[in-house]
């Protein structure tokens, strides 16, 4: 096993740190490919102006041609912006608990689902994963607690990264929003056109709230291990009929303008192609746009489609070596992270029940690969933040699937 002798373990007993280095990206053929499996969608829910989960389709939005040379720079005054947070995955507990409650009460009772899912994730922390490979710029460090074999991950942005984050520079607040923007310019609420807003040039589909979001859930499978992800999806095409075939992600990029850029829109498919990928979105479309913010054309790509489109290129990915990192990934996490509460020194004769949660912080080295360690009782205070919470789980999820 050629990817198997590239993996250097290092357990020390002591602080319980340990590495995973890197597979070669320069290997392109594997011995045997790690199967991924087609996401099947079990539910949506939508995030509220004021940022309400509700289980319904009222965030959805279906997909509309943008008018020629619209202006994404429309409406950036009154944008309003959701504050960055924590990565916290509430939202995506919330929905898993439902299904599972609903299970729970229908023909399957007895069978507690959630125990056969192997990872509970946000579809953003997945991609990261996933990409790691070719990442050859950013780091990450996420926090991963396990319960009864399902690993749950939340990105970890410490304090003063979320201070960095939302102290961004205006330009580049900007070109997010021109991201927004086409999503409000390609989106109605209704499957025709919107209706023309008073004051507003025809087709905008309305001023951007990033707090409002609709949200699918998915399960899924890489290798042996079931996942259940979740993420923001952009609109549907012409109706929405519970499938992720109706999915479409929308993006904006510079228009290219030489093989320079070409190869930089190249490398940045690998992103849009494994975001997309993950929650079964079949079709991303593609705004390309001046420096300015002005829309020039747009390009519908087939997410099955983009692997070939790079095929041989100068920045060339394959993504059998994403998910071949992927399961070692996981493998390799699953070997270190067990069990995921070890019982508190016996005192006040309440051993059972009283359970530490294990916490446990990777981190991610662009070329080097990922060192696993465990928290220590400041870290854990620290993800914490005050609130009523187990690890960073919140304490209703966490008695919920301990009974
Ligand atoms: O752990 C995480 N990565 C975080 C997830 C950090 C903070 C928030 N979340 C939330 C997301 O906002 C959303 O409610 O989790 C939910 C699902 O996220 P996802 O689908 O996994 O997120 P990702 O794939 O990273 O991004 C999808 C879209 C983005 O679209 P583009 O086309 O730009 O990739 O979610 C939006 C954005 O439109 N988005 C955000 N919007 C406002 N503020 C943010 C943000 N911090 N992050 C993503
Ligand atoms: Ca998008």
């Amino acid at each position: 096993e050629r990817q198997g002798k590239r993996r250097h373990v290092t357990a020390d007993s002591s602080d319980r740190k340990l590495e995973l280095a890197f597979p070669s990206t320069s290997q392109t053929s594997q011995s045997k490919p790690v199967p991924f499996q087609q996401p099947v969608s079990l539910i949506t829910f939508s995030y509220t102006p004021s940022r309400k989960l509700e289980f319904n389709n009222s965030a959805l939005r279906y997909y509309v041609n943008p008018p020629r040379n619209a202006n994404l720079r429309h409406g950036y005054e009154r944008w309003i912006k959701r504050p960055e947070e924590k990565g916290r995955i509430d939202g995506l507990l919330r929905a898993t608990s439902k299904l599972r409650n609903d299970m729970n009460a229908g023909a399957s009772k007895g069978v507690d689902w959630i125990r056969s899912i192997g990872v509970v994730s946000w579809r953003g922390v997945m991609t990261k994963i996933l990409t790691a490979p070719y990442e050859d710029r950013d780091s990450w460090e996420m926090n991963v607690m396990a319960i009864d074999g399902t690993m749950y991950f939340e990105e970890h942005l410490s304090d003063a990264k979320l201070v960095e984050k939302e102290d961004m520079a205006p330009h580049h607040r900007l070109q997010s929003y021109y991201g927004y923007s086409f999503e409000s310019w390609c989106g109605s609420s209704k499957p025709e056109m919107p209706e023309n807003l008073e004051g507003q040039p025809p087709g905008w589909g309305g001023d951007v709230d990033t707090n409002v979001q609709w949200c699918s859930v998915v399960k899924t499978k890489l290798g042996d291990t079931r996942m259940v992800i979740g993420g923001e999806v952009d609109c549907v095409r012409n109706a929405f009929t519970g499938q992720t075939s109706d999915f479409v992600e929308l993006k904006t990029s510079i228009a290219i303008r030489g093989p320079q850029d070409e190869a930089r829109f190249e490398k940045k498919l690998l992103k849009f192609y494994f975001q997309s990928f993950l929650l079964g979105v079949p079709e991303i479309i593609v705004g390309f746009r001046t420096p300015s913010g002005q829309l020039n054309t747009i390009q519908l790509f087939k997410t099955a489609q983009i692997p070939r489109m790079v095929r041989g290129k100068p920045n060339a990915w394959d993504p059998t070596t994403c998910f071949a990192w992927g399961q070692q990934f996981f493998a390799f996490l699953k070997s270190v992270i067990h069990p995921s509460a070890e019982p508190i020194a016996e005192q006040q004769g309440n051993v059972t029940s009283a359970l530490r949660p294990q916490v446990w912080r990777v981190k991610f080295e662009p070329r080097v690969g990922v060192s696993v360690s465990l928290l220590g009782d400041a870290g854990v205070s620290e993800i914490q933040a005050g609130e009523d919470r187990v690890g960073f789980l919140p304490r209703w999820y966490w008695d919920e699937v301990q009974t």
